[in-house]
């Protein structure tokens, strides 16, 4: 058995969650934070058995689009005596989708 772990975006969650969902696949929904923007996205846990996990993979991908974020850093590149740092607009990619699959040991529902 795999776990697959999924860091999408809010706004795709419903669609990959209503289609894994429409293809008999159990999930959990997590919401979650980025580390880099820390702006809100969900995490999808979907335990799947090994000859499912493209099928799901594919699900994913087809459901999520890559968006342009504007975040603000502060950058040392950016320090001035008089007013320290700037902080500087910049413009990121994120997405489609963060996946991860990993082994699972052993699933049992009690
Ligand atoms: P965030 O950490 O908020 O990152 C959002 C986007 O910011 C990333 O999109 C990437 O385009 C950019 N970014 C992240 N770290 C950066 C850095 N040090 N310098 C410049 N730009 C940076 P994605 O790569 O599509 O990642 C989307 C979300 O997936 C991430 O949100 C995070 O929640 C998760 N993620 C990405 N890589 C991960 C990893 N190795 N482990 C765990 N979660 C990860």
């Amino acid at each position: 058995m795999k776990l697959v772990i999924a860091v999408i975006q809010d706004e795709d969650a419903g669609k990959v969650s209503n289609r894994l969902r429409d293809e008999d696949f159990g999930l959990t929904k997590l919401a979650s934070t980025g580390g880099f923007l820390s702006a809100g996205n969900t995490t999808l846990l979907i335990g799947v058995e090994e000859n499912q996990v493209d099928q799901v993979l594919e699900i994913v991908k087809e459901n999520c689009k890559t968006r342009k974020r504007m975040t603000t850093a502060s950058m040392p590149s950016a320090y001035t005596a008089a007013s320290g740092y700037i902080p500087r607009t910049i413009e990121v990619l994120v997405g489609g989708a963060t996946v991860f699959v990993v082994d699972v040991d052993r699933f049992e529902k009690m």
